[in-house]
């Protein structure tokens, strides 16, 4: 982003002019995640004036933010933990002032999300200055950040330059394992907003329930959700979709196929392979029972019906979120369960393969996509899998983007080998769904009647937020294949959790990846820097909290009143 580097030099200037070592004074002003460059040379605070307020420009989705941020500052009146000893100055603060050069561009992949945001000493205004109201929402964030107390008081002398490391910093949330209300998601996205969290991923369906109403199949969310009052509805969907837009958070649905479709088969038993409840043939072996399935259920490629279905769903979903990525999953395809069809048995018995199969799946469904000007994103396993993928010449580059999550950063380095686009989810890294430790399943326990599986996912270890913070998603790649790393998502699958333990699954662990993404995990001196993060982290949970989100302890209250 060349247009930011005289900013950038103004700001380095400033902190070389005064001999503070910046981090050491950062500690008393609190922002998560970390800017990439904050400049307090003197730890000064002002009053905020009663009257203060905020200007920008008039924008439809900007507006309601800077309402929002307005009230959020004259009210929240935040009591730090660790109480930042700082010297009052004046005069009070009356005005924030915001600037915006483009007021155009929309919230998509690759937005610019930078800002500047100056707080002179001894001015009644601040300015925030960013390329796009996306850029401004950030900064409005930050600008809460820097203001605590009862009255209200805001650092001064403080100088900011911003801007992402990574575009694409996401949380995936599994609405098909269990069930999650609207207000859940609300509060996730809100919570992901604050933390500078720019994607919602939303892994709506599965094979254990279909809860989005699909217009014009209205059967699959009617016969395979939970229930009446388990659904969401185009209107649940659009008012998720504003409610992301007015925080600068994009939703990106996913509708898992051709695996993970046992729910569909509640309305359409001709298409779904292997969707009864126990259809692992006999010696099955424990690692062919994946994700704790009622039959992991796979849609039969052979069957011109699948497509009609499944057409039908995905230009409802285009028509429903007008995010120009859409995900299609492609994930965890298991021999065995292609294999119970009679269809697909004479397909095979002909000749054919399982990669074949895929392959024509891939061949009538991601064109369709495309035709909607859409970016299709799979896991991982499409390409990968050792049984199961397609040849790369079904996968045009500019159009499919691969999420990794086996393997470490292994399976990064052969995604961006291979020339795509990659998103990381690595399972030993940035998986959530681990409530209750390891499940140490083995296939005598499961050939014995299977009644010690417990419902959940292959989780363990827990992932701590030191786990999430340190992975660095780039590692051993060039730089010509790290620049095809967009960013990570951590991802809770919802076998063990729901609205119930939703955000203490979530946060801080969420936070941890989003000061990495953003901003990296390194200081200075390129040393990583989690002990800094640590007292901070401790802070702004303790901030989240007070806003509403039931983020779970980091540490005893101890460690933050004697600080390391
Ligand atoms: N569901 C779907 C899952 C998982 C995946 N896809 C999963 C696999 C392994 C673990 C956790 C979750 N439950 N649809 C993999 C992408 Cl450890």
């Amino acid at each position: 982003m060349p247009h930011l580097w005289p900013k950038f030099l103004v700001i380095f200037c400033f902190s070389f002019i005064f001999p503070y070592p910046i981090s050491s004074l950062q500690s008393a002003v609190n922002v998560w995640p970390k800017p990439r460059t904050l400049s307090w040379p003197k730890p000064l605070a002002t009053l905020l004036s009663p009257s203060f307020n905020i200007t920008s420009p008039s924008h439809q989705h900007l507006s309601p933010a800077v309402n929002r941020y307005l009230r959020l500052v004259l009210t929240e009146h935040h009591r730090p933990l660790f109480n930042p000893s700082v010297n009052l100055t004046s005069p009070a603060l009356e005005t924030l002032s915001i600037s915006v050069a483009d007021l155009s561009a929309l919230l998509h992949h690759g937005v610019n999300e930078s800002y500047t945001l100056s707080i002179p000493t001894g001015s009644v205004t601040a300015y925030l200055r960013a390329e796009t109201v996306w850029g401004a929402m950030r900064g409005l964030e930050t600008f809460s950040q820097l203001v605590w107390d009862e009255p209200s008081r805001v650092a001064v002398g403080l100088y900011v330059w911003d801007s992402p490391l990574f575009p694409h910093r996401g949380v995936m949330l599994d609405t098909s394992r269990n069930f999650y209300g609207v207000k859940d998601i609300l509060r996730t996205i809100e919570a992901m907003s604050a933390n500078k969290l720019n994607v919602f991923h939303w892994h709506i369906t599965d094979s254990q329930s279909f809860p989005l109403v699909v217009p014009s199949e209205p059967d699959l969310a009617a016969k395979g959700s939970y229930g009446a009052d388990m659904q969401y509805s185009p209107a649940d969907v659009a008012r998720i979709i504003q409610f992301g837009l007015e925080r600068g958070v994009r939703i990106l649905p996913e509708i898992d196929s051709p695996g993970h479709t046992g729910s569909w088969a509640e309305a359409y038993p001709e298409i779904v392979a292997c969707a009864n409840m126990f259809w692992w043939p006999a010696g099955a072996k424990w690692s062919d029972r994946l994700a704790s399935e009622p039959g992991t259920g796979h849609l039969n490629p052979l069957n011109p019906k699948t497509y009609q279905v499944l057409k039908n769903v995905i230009r409802d979903v285009v028509n429903l979120f007008p995010e120009p990525f859409y995900h299609s999953g492609a994930d965890e395809i298991v021999p065995g369960c292609w294999k119970a069809d009679p269809s697909i048995q004479s397909f095979l018995s002909d000749g054919g393969t399982l990669s074949n199969l895929l392959e024509m799946f891939v061949n009538s469904t991601l064109p369709y996509m495309v035709s909607f000007n859409r970016t299709v994103v799979y896991w991982e396993d499409v390409l990968l899998d050792d049984n199961i993928r397609v040849d790369s010449s079904f996968l045009p580059r500019e159009n499919t983007i691969l999420q990794s999550w086996n393997n470490g950063v292994n399976n990064t380095k052969r995604i961006v080998e291979a020339g795509y686009r990659a998103i990381v989810s690595s399972s030993e890294y940035y998986y959530l769904d681990c409530g209750h430790g390891e499940f140490v399943g083995n296939d005598s326990e499961y050939d014995q009647g299977g009644k010690s599986v417990d419902g959940g996912s292959w989780c363990g270890p827990f992932k701590t937020w030191e786990t999430i913070y340190n992975y660095d998603i780039t590692y051993g790649l060039s730089k010509a294949e790290a620049e095809l790393v967009l960013g990570g998502e951590v991802a809770l699958w919802s076998e063990q959790a729901d609205s119930v333990v939703l955000d203490s699954r979530i946060w801080p662990r969420a936070s941890a990846l989003a000061e990495t993404l953003w901003s990296g995990n390194r200081d200075e001196t390129g040393k990583k820097r989690y002990a800094e993060a640590t007292d901070r982290l401790n802070e702004w949970r303790h901030r989240m909290v007070s806003r509403g989100i039931g983020a779970e302890p980091i540490q005893p209250l101890w460690c933050i009143r004697n600080p390391g």
